[in-house]
């Protein structure tokens, strides 16, 4: 397992940099994929982590390599939004 995430320019970022909101690949591929399809989230390591289990508990997601704040941040907004109608 990488060290560093790969930008898919090829260029090495801290893995602390995926999902952070903010751009550290000049092609923006560390802020790829950082949120939930439904309940799931796909990790870029190919692991599954269950949103509604990690947001409600944790409040992130928590993957091999890297924490993802976003997935549950927009997760639990999508969910509170349902409310509103
Ligand atoms: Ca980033």
């Amino acid at each position: 397992m990488s060290a560093f995430f790969v930008c898919k320019n090829g260029q090495n970022v801290s893995w602390d940099s995926v999902c952070d909101g903010r751009r550290q690949c000049s092609d923006g591929s560390d802020e790829r994929n950082c949120y939930c399809q439904g309940d799931v989230y796909a990790c870029l390591q190919g692991n599954n982590v269950s949103c509604r289990i990690a947001c409600t508990t944790y409040g992130r997601v928590t993957c091999l390599t890297y924490r993802n704040n976003l997935a549950c941040e927009q997760y639990i907004r999508e969910r509170s939004s349902t409310f509103s109608f």
